[in-house]
């Protein structure tokens, strides 16, 4: 894990790709907004320089997230079938092995020849040159800056299924719509650009986070019948058993957001939500608010390390291998021994 930075910059990454024959463009398994979009931003410019490249999405796909893509940008599969004659991968928005589980086996054959682009402070040397900006809000800010270095203008490539609009896709989730600390005057800068361009914001939030399914309503039901608050009261964990899913009709798609909403009430600075993904592994989301105006928050990122997960400050993960009622444990004794700051 020590040892994750930048080893190249974005120009050497353009240069790399302008000379390779037939381009992957990878990320982590089950894409958010940020990873798809940032491989869809990617294949779009490659493709519109005149390079061979595709996007391969593995697990579970959103078909929200999948609604981002046109037919024929995108390969699937658990793990997708890889063309023999890839030269290059362009690995995207990760640079863990254990966030890129199904590909791993192939991006081992591949050594040396991986680039990288992430805003992940934890990963692996799996790039061999890879730019590590821990200060980018999201990915697609930094492929941003690749497709320029590729020399693209992003005002020309605004529209529906354009490389802007898979930008702005993950430039907005991956800031809760640009509420998050993370938001600084170049993302805002670069928001504005892609608007002009010509993106269609109504349109990504709509398709992105108003278009679930009618088994959310149920499953988010049992998520919140399940709280419990814990360190008097700041903290919420969310618990959803295997018989949740069955009831409800849902799956592990339709529960994206449930980890947020606890954060709705004034008092509770972080929430947990750990849901049976199969018997025996237990999903955990973690999610975290400032404990009051100036104050910091609880560093989630560092929370879900101690269970091999991670992320951001206010939003990380992590696979626990046990079963729901032990994860359970472990992550609520972990909780009892957090450090919190005296309130003021
Ligand atoms: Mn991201």
């Amino acid at each position: 894990m020590s040892g994750y930075a930048s080893t190249a910059t974005i120009a050497q990454i353009a240069q790399r790709l302008r000379g390779a024959k037939h381009i992957a463009v990878v990320t982590h398994a089950r894409p958010d907004g940020d990873a798809a979009g940032s491989v869809l931003a990617a294949v779009r410019a490659l493709r519109a320089v005149g390079l061979r490249a595709e996007g391969f999405f593995c697990g579970s796909v959103d078909p929200n997230i999948q609604a981002l893509a046109r037919a024929g940008e995108t390969v699937h599969g658990n793990p997708p079938t890889m063309d023999a004659d890839i030269d290059l991968a362009l690995l995207v928005d990760t640079g863990s092995w254990n966030q890129v589980e199904p590909l791993d086996g192939w991006l081992k054959s591949m050594a040396g020849r991986v680039v990288g682009l992430d805003h992940h402070g934890r990963g692996d040397p799996i790039a061999s040159d890879r730019v590590v900006d821990t200060s980018s809000a999201a990915a697609t800010q930094m492929v941003a800056q690749l497709v320029e270095a590729l020399g693209i203008d992003l005002s020309k490539h605004g529209g529906r299924y354009s490389i802007a609009e898979a930008l702005f896709a993950g430039l907005a989730t991956d800031t809760g719509w640009f509420r998050f600390q993370s938001v600084t005057p170049a993302v805002l800068a670069l928001a504005s650009r892609l608007l002009a361009a010509g993106v269609d914001h109504v349109h990504l939030h709509q398709l992105l986070e108003e278009n679930g399914r009618p088994a959310r309503l149920g499953v988010t039901a049992r998520a919140l019948s399940s709280v419990t608050l814990h360190r008097e009261g700041r903290i919420a964990v969310m618990l959803l058993a295997g018989s949740d899913f069955a009831a409800t009709g849902a799956g592990s798609d339709d529960i994206g957001g449930i980890v947020n909403v606890p954060l709705t009430i004034g008092g509770i600075e972080m929430s947990c939500l750990l849901s049976e993904q199969s018997p025996g592994v237990t999903k955990c989301s973690f999610r975290s608010k400032p404990a009051g105006e100036g104050q910091p928050s609880i560093d989630v990122n560092a929370f879900a390390a101690q269970f091999g997960g991670g992320g951001h400050r206010l939003a990380a993960g992590a696979r626990i291998a046990r079963p729901l009622a032990e994860a359970r444990a472990l992550v609520e004794s972990a909780l009892k021994a957090l450090v919190l700051r005296t309130r003021s």
